[in-house]
């Protein structure tokens, strides 16, 4: 299936297609209710946390009580805007279901029975449970989880001071794949440069479902303001595939043999940067042997998509070179062969040489590259606060069993270890888990495995905003307050050029919650640890983060979003000419009037690898980036596949009432055909079920998909009692979801199969 402009302009305004288009408006005023809080009444520039993209706003109390959120206008990339979610943070701060108490559990786990306890007491239970633990099985039998960013940090601390090295981000259920590929090929992280793109390839990014604000707004500029095409491939009609030029509805999991497709093409018709590969590239002649076999007509067979059309596309994107990108996604994974997929599609673009172009890919330029660069401390850097004495962990991680996942801990370890370890002992068992800022129960797969993990566990600490799925089976909840309630650390928001920003709190905090510094901090000085805790508030903290520049902060919290110099990629001449021009001291340009020489990558080469020695060591057979074949479902089940929604994030927003009033259910998306066979008509209450589990739900007939798929909205579903406007209401996906872990990127699989029936 395909689409041209036309119908994408067309359906730009017609009004379900024009969904995700309106949702990117500036916020909305709240809806008061009683017994809240005092305000302070000005404009305070701050961030989002209504998802983890973490985007700058400008909030304001308008009235006694009510909040008003827009984006952060001097945010330019973010658009001043937030998305629907950023708009109704007013509505999960005045939420009465939220938590403010800390609680403490009385009945069974999971029974719903909860007594409110002070601070005091609750921090005397977890010290006395997490102390008896680390004296009866060490410090190592204890686990810390949170998502990653500012929250994380200051838990992770904690489980330093007291010893652990078992600390888990969400990373193997969500960005490991692509991470872990790039740590591999180009030693870190590496951006997208959508708004300058001409010509754009997208393999199930969902970028305007699935928001994050400057790169959602990145690809609307560039496909509105400059014309740039954007091919999709994608099981389904989402929305990324309304906007798109062209559709291409490919099978599950095998989005890897399109890419390696495309590779071949770019090399066999003499189609790839000759120059770039020669000066940047490690074991392209290794990597170009093994591509020869993977045509177009080979892929088309495995993927469904028309061999004549990869061979266009790879000529079309390399017409567009070096200012066209292949998308390397977000969300994994759609196949435990992630890391061959996130590789392939790298490979695609360094084959391309887009790399420090605009419109391809591009590192984030941090005041240390900057100030290297420019001759001098032409930004300011962020400094941190020593802490002496920190012990070192004894124990090695649970995640480290084998080679192949050395590069998985420091990019936040394989979190579903947890569960193998506390269940299995494997490779000793676990006896405490700290959660925080997490709801595995949802967003890890196998629910009741997470279950029987959460029932063995001798003491189980949550800290959330609400009883989540996960916390209804904790000890102990810690209630922490909202991010409108909080003040945080400076954080590092570098792209072209350094950024800063800072969350503030915005109203007075509400009950008896605290910011999650303030818990750890406080529960460390419970557990004896208190000196590895050298500050005394959040202040303190940002002092130390300024070295002491009281003026600098000022300017950080008054504009809330603070960018430094010109925007730099090191290979774009007139870039490099505006940095030369604006610092006298800066690196001279090389002959062609870049900076083409300063770029270097982190690999053992120094090159970009795209055969690597490493991986080979690590994981034997590996070094190459190869097609291997993996079964996904069994021969009589639909593949299940899921995706963001607009207006929910994650396991997190479903009882948020703005956002359940909108959208409370997930109906299942099946393909009319596959629906008649099934004698199930639109709407029909329907079962789906695997070998992991079985759910109930509703059906949604639509062409939008393919007919051997099925697809929900994830994040639904939940079976806690105390989320009630979420309890019960559509298909929970992670007890659908097989535990598995995926080699050398250790993640969870995202993919199965299932089978339906009407009930
Ligand atoms: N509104 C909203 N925005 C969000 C979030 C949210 O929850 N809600 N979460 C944020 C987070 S944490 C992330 S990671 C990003 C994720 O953003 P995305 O990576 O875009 O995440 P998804 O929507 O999970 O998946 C994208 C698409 O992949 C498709 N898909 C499934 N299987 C396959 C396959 O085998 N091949 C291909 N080509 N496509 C497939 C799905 O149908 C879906 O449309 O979004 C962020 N932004
Ligand atoms: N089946 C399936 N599973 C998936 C996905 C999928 O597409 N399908 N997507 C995956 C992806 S991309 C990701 S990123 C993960 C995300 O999964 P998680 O890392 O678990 O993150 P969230 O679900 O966003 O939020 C977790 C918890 O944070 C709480 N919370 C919100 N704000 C705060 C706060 O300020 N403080 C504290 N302490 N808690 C707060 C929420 O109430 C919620 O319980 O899920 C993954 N799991
Ligand atoms: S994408 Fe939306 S919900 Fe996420 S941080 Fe930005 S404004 Fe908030
Ligand atoms: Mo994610």
């Amino acid at each position: 299936m395909k689409l041209d402009r036309r119908t994408f302009i067309k359906g730009a305004g017609a009004s379900t297609a024009g969904c995700a288009l309106a949702t990117i408006l500036p916020g909305s005023v709240g809806a008061m209710e009683p017994g809240a809080l005092n305000a302070k009444g000005e404009e305070i520039a701050s961030i989002c946390e209504m998802c983890s993209t973490r985007c700058p706003i400008s909030a304001r109390v308008v009235g006694e009580k009510a909040v008003s959120i827009l984006g952060n206008a001097k945010a330019k990339s973010f658009g001043g805007a937030v998305c629907a979610r950023g708009g109704a943070g007013h509505s999960l701060l005045y939420d009465k279901q939220r938590i403010v108490k800390p609680l403490k559990r009385t009945g069974a786990r999971g029974e719903g029975k909860w007594q409110e306890i002070e601070w005091s007491e609750a921090y005397q239970l977890i010290s006395d449970n997490l102390n008896r633990i680390k004296a009866e099985h060490g410090p190592e039998a204890v686990a810390f989880s949170s998502k990653s960013g500012s929250l994380s940090g200051h838990l992770f601390h904690l489980a330093k001071a007291f010893g652990s090295p078992n600390t888990f981000t969400h990373a193997t259920t969500c960005p490991g794949g692509y991470v872990i590929a790039a740590k591999a090929m180009f030693g870190g992280k590496i951006k997208r440069d959508l708004g300058n793109s001409k010509y754009i390839i997208n393999f199930g990014h969902n970028l305007y479902e699935g928001i994050n604000m400057s790169e959602t707004r990145g690809m609307m500029k560039a496909q509105m303001d400059k014309g740039a095409k954007l091919v999709v491939f994608e099981p389904r009609f989402s929305i990324v595939a309304d906007k798109a030029d062209e559709w291409f509805a490919i099978k599950p999991g095998t989005d890897v043999t399109v890419a390696l497709a495309l590779c071949n093409v770019l090399i066999e018709d003499n189609l790839y940067d000759k120059a770039f590969v020669a000066q940047y590239v490690e074991g392209f002649e290794e990597f170009a042997a093994e591509v020869k076999a993977y045509t177009p007509e080979w892929a088309e067979r495995i993927s469904d998509v028309p061999a004549a059309d990869i061979r266009r596309i790879a000529h079309e994107y390399a017409a567009a070179a070096p200012h066209a990108v292949v998308d390397f996604g977000h969300r994994a994974s759609f196949t435990t062969e992630e890391f061959e997929l996130r590789r392939a599609l790298y490979a695609a673009n360094v084959l391309i040489g887009n790399i420090e172009k605009k419109g391809g890919l591009y590192f984030g330029k941090k005041a240390k590259t900057y100030n290297k660069l420019a001759g001098a401390d032409v930004t300011p850097s962020l400094g941190k606060p020593g802490v002496e004495g920190m012990p070192k962990a004894t124990a090695k991680r649970i995640d480290q069993v084998d080679e192949q996942f050395a590069m998985c801990w420091s990019s936040g370890g394989i979190y579903q270890t947890v569960l193998d370890a506390t269940l299995q002992g494997v490779p000793y068992h676990l006896k405490g888990w700290v959660i925080s800022r997490s709801n595995p129960m949802q967003t890890m797969t196998d629910r009741k495995r997470v279950v029987e993990a959460l029932n063995k566990l001798d003491f189980v600490v949550a800290c959330d905003v609400y009883i989540s799925e996960t916390a209804a089976y904790a000890d102990v909840i810690l209630p922490e307050c909202t991010y409108l309630e909080r003040d945080e650390e400076i954080s590092d928001k570098s792209g072209k050029s350094p950024a800063y920003y800072v969350r503030q709190q915005v109203v007075d905090v509400l009950g008896d919650a605290k910011p999650s510094w303030q818990i750890w901090k406080e529960l460390g000085d419970a557990l004896g640890l208190g000196q590895f805790f050298p500050w005394d508030n959040m202040d303190a903290l940002q002092m130390v983060q300024v070295k002491g520049d009281a003026q600098w902060l000022n300017t950080i919290k008054t504009e809330g979003f603070v960018s430094y110099g010109v925007p730099l990629m090191l290979r774009e001449a007139k870039m490099v000419s505006k940095f030369v021009e604006s610092y006298p001291d800066a690196r001279t340009p090389d002959a062609d009037g870049t900076y083409a020489s300063a770029l270097t990558f982190k690999t053992p080469s120094g090159k970009i690898e795209l055969t690597s020695a490493k991986v080979e060591a690590m994981a034997p057979g590996r070094g190459v980036i190869r097609y291997r074949e993996v079964r996904m479902k069994k021969a009589d089940e639909l593949f299940f596949i899921q995706g963001k929604v607009a207006i929910h994030t994650n396991g997190a927003t479903h009882n948020i009432p703005m956002l359940a009033n909108l959208m409370s259910d997930n109906a299942v998306w099946i393909h009319p055909l596959t629906a008649s066979q099934l004698g199930i008509e639109n709407g029909d209450p329907i079962r789906l079920h695997n070998d992991t589990g079985s759910e109930e739900g509703h059906a949604l007939l639509t062409p939008g998909i393919r007919p051997d798929t099925v697809f929900a909205y994830m994040g639904f579903g939940s079976k806690n009692k105390e989320l009630a406007r979420a309890t019960g209401r559509g298909v929970h996906c992670g007890n659908l979801l097989p535990h598995v872990t995926s080699p050398v990127t250790g993640m969870n699989l995202h993919t199965t199969g299932v089978k339906i029936s009407k009930r």
